[in-house]
């Protein structure tokens, strides 16, 4: 599908990272990177409710370009939250301050899925306005696009929140498996024309966050999941925009996650890269892996364990530097600058 492309957005080292192309330096980007460890984001945000300021286009380009300016990354990343699709639909579910996402009734049986109808592009209009304006302002730097993936958005629309052992929604998987597969492939629709919307209006690349994906083992992801993220991977693969895929505790699953479609295989800090590679397989690139808390340790210790991430990157077609999960909210911004002036440095060729 043809989209008026800048081309010195196509030339950048994490597009080409992305495709496996040689880079002049390898690319670095943060997940989380907007957001709370900013000053001029926690001060731009006063007053503003998380879902709000997802819904104003002038307040989310200021924000997803923040860290650009600050850190000089060779990414954005669409600043919004995963559950935005799922309130654009009319769920009643909330961003509470310290918590998360939280769904005042949550989807357990069958007539509760009739609550979740399909996405439409005039559902989220201000995604498009807002990717517009975005596209505009980066110039030659790609803009991320992202949603979360089947699995991930199910969990917090059955527990009705944040879980850690995502107990109900276990229940759910193994206790009425149609119902499940059927709660996941609306939900896979959903994010498909979520993503379609955010690479039409300019979205050079996109992120699907499995994020608490981790919590299964392979045979449960291949009967229970793969199939709806594969379908979410292939509804936008016309596009031709490289598809990341990302989970947390997914070492066990990186296989499988390739398998499901992606491009380039997100791989958190638990397994080293020179390991991922080898459990991915040929013919994808991958994302990471310093563990974000590292970042509050000195900046030698941050330079020697990114230098350990560089050199277990070193034999892969593709990387994309990033941390191994999202920036910690109370995170020093200059650990993060020097962090990409250190990998910038030490990879230019
Ligand atoms: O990097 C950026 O630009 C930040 C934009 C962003 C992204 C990529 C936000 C803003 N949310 C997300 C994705 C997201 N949201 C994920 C996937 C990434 C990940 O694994 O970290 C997940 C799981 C969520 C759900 C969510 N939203 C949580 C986690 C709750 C839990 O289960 O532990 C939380 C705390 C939120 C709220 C939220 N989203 C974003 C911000 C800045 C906040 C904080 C709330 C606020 O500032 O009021």
């Amino acid at each position: 599908m043809d989209k008026p492309e800048n081309p010195a957005v196509a030339d950048s080292a994490f597009l080409k990272a992305c495709r496996r192309e040689p880079v002049p330096h390898t690319p670095v980007w943060f997940m989380r990177q907007a957001g709370r460890s900013l000053p001029e984001y926690l001060k731009v945000r006063e007053g503003i409710p998380m879902l709000e300021s997802c819904m104003r286009p002038e307040l989310v380009t200021e924000i997803t370009l923040q860290p650009v300016r600050r850190h000089g990354v060779d990414a954005a990343i669409y600043f919004s939250d995963i559950v935005v699709p799922l309130k654009a639909i009319g769920l009643d579910l909330d961003i509470k301050p310290g918590v998360g996402p939280v769904v005042e009734q949550p989807i357990r049986s069958r007539a509760d899925l009739e609550r979740l109808r399909d996405l439409t592009p005039e559902d989220v209009s201000y995604v498009t306005e807002a990717i517009r304006m975005l596209t505009a302002e980066l110039g030659s730097t790609p803009l991320i696009g992202f949603a979360g993936a089947p699995f991930t958005l199910a969990s917090y629309l059955v527990e009705g929140g944040p879980s850690k052992n995502h107990e109900h929604t276990k229940a759910l998987m193994y206790g009425d498996p149609q119902l499940w597969a059927d709660l996941l492939d609306r939900l896979a629709d959903i994010t498909a024309a979520f993503l379609k919307v955010q690479i039409e209006a300019g979205a050079s690349a996109v992120q699907l966050f499995d994020s608490w994906v981790g919590a299964l083992a392979p045979a449960d992801y291949r009967r229970s999941v793969l199939p709806a993220s594969r379908k979410v991977f292939e509804a936008v693969a016309p596009y031709d925009v490289p598809r990341i895929h990302f989970g947390v505790g997914t070492g066990e699953l990186l296989g499988l996650m390739g398998e499901a479609g992606a491009d380039v295989v997100g791989v958190d800090w638990r397994v080293p890269l020179d390991e991922a590679v080898r459990r991915v397989g040929p013919g994808k690139a991958l994302q990471g892996n310093l563990d974000p808390a590292v970042l509050f340790s000195t900046r030698e210790a941050v330079e020697s364990k990114a230098r350990e991430v560089l050199d277990a990157a070193s034999g892969l077609e593709g990387h994309i530097f990033n941390l191994g999960h999202g920036v910690l909210p109370t995170t020093d911004p200059g650990a993060l600058t020097a962090l990409t002036e250190y990998v910038h440095e030490q990879t230019a060729r």
